[in-house]
């Protein structure tokens, strides 16, 4: 945490000095520090960026410039009304730089905050539908960004065959002492190696497609209004190339669990069918027109990926003596790695029954459709 004299300079390089400015801790992310901004009866969000992480800021702001940009302009066509809710707003500073960078090093950015606006880390089914539209419509809204594809602002980010290196070489060192503790968690990972590795395979064999994914669909990154209707989605950092399973996988990891992400009592992780069939419906009532056969049949595969790649990254993290994810004490890793590997159990127990719901609503779309 800064003192609040520098976070106000931070905050006067984009805006002009106000005396009445207010920069106060904000949310909950696991990677960088966000705070709110009152100055006068303006409203932002700071935020420092976690350079360790995302290594090229510039890019990754240029990204979110091209991103949200992009949407603007949609909604524009479309004559949406209170846009400025509806699609984040990066502020320059007074040298047109899209973040500033201070004497530590650390860079900076600025944006509107997004008024009357909520986020739930826990949902139902109705909510999960509209979340569905959401994260369905967002890659819809992208699929025709001009000027290429973008900057991968963390390599090989969802990428399961480097995630399993990086958790190998976690193993082979050792550096925390701590690989006896999960030895057994060790060869649970491995033994569902081979099956996690499959979309690389079929994107090496062109059977699988790479589009414009937001790659952090967590639950609590889709901002609702007063009325519980979806303003936008944020959170656009790792927003870059991936496959779709990616998106609609990470959403089911976090809004269908029926407990907490680093939940302590596995007893309340399971996965909520009816959440996962209220996202499933929302989303592929908005990205079935675009969705190969190949990509919707993988949606449900999808579910149970992103938990175990959640699951080998905490305990990577636990092994290498937490060095990536913020942590609230010494077995945080630990006790979200446990989690998560609890909720890909119940996946697993469970997954014919959501193959069935992914292919009923796909079907569904296809007749309505036709
Ligand atoms: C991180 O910062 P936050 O909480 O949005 C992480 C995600 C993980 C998530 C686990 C850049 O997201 O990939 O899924 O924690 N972001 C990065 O909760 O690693
Ligand atoms: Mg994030």
């Amino acid at each position: 945490m800064q003192n609040s004299d520098k976070l106000n300079e931070i905050v006067f390089q984009f805006i002009d000095k106000n005396n009445q400015t207010e920069v106060k801790p904000l949310g909950a992310g696991h990677i960088n520090d966000s705070y709110k901004v009152k100055s006068g009866d303006n409203e932002y969000v700071l935020q420092r960026v976690n350079h360790d992480i995302f290594k090229n800021v510039p890019e990754l702001q240029n990204n979110i410039l091209r991103v949200t940009t992009h949407i603007r302009k949609k909604l524009e066509e479309q004559n949406v009304s209170d846009i400025d809710r509806k699609v984040l707003t990066l502020i320059p500073t007074h040298n047109n730089e899209l973040y500033y960078k201070d004497e530590d090093g650390s860079y900076w950015r600025l944006m509107h905050f997004i008024r009357d606006s909520k986020s739930y880390d826990t949902i139902n089914p109705e909510l999960a539908h509209r979340a569905g539209l959401a994260f369905g419509e967002f890659q819809y809204m992208l699929a025709d960004l001009p000027g290429g594809p973008l900057f991968e602002t963390i390599p090989n980010f969802h990428n399961m065959e480097f995630r399993l290196e990086e958790f190998r070489e976690a193993v082979r060192a050792n550096k925390a002492g701590r690989l006896l503790e999960v030895d057994k968690l060790v060869k649970e990972i491995e033994a569902r190696a081979n099956e996690m590795t499959k979309p690389e395979r079929m994107h090496r064999e062109g059977l699988l497609p790479k589009r414009t994914n937001h790659c952090d669909t967590k639950v609590n990154n889709i901002l609702f209004d007063e009325n519980d209707e979806v303003l936008c989605v944020v959170d656009l950092d790792t927003v870059m190339p991936g496959y779709v399973l990616s998106d609609f996988g990470d959403f089911m990891r976090t809004g269908a669990n029926t407990g907490e992400e680093d939940d302590t009592n596995l007893e309340n992780v399971s996965i909520d069918l009816d959440i996962f069939e209220g996202y499933t419906r929302g989303y592929l009532e908005n990205a079935a027109s675009f969705l190969t056969d190949s990509e919707i049949e993988n949606l449900a595969f999808g579910a149970k990926l992103l938990t175990y790649m959640q699951t080998v990254r905490f305990l990577t993290d636990y092994i290498n003596g937490d060095t990536y994810y913020k942590i609230k004490h010494g077995k945080h890793n630990l006790e979200r790695t446990l989690a998560q590997f609890e909720l890909l159990k119940s996946m697993e127990e469970n997954f014919d029954k959501m193959q069935q719901i992914v292919s009923d609503v796909a079907a569904e779309n296809k007749n309505k459709t036709e």
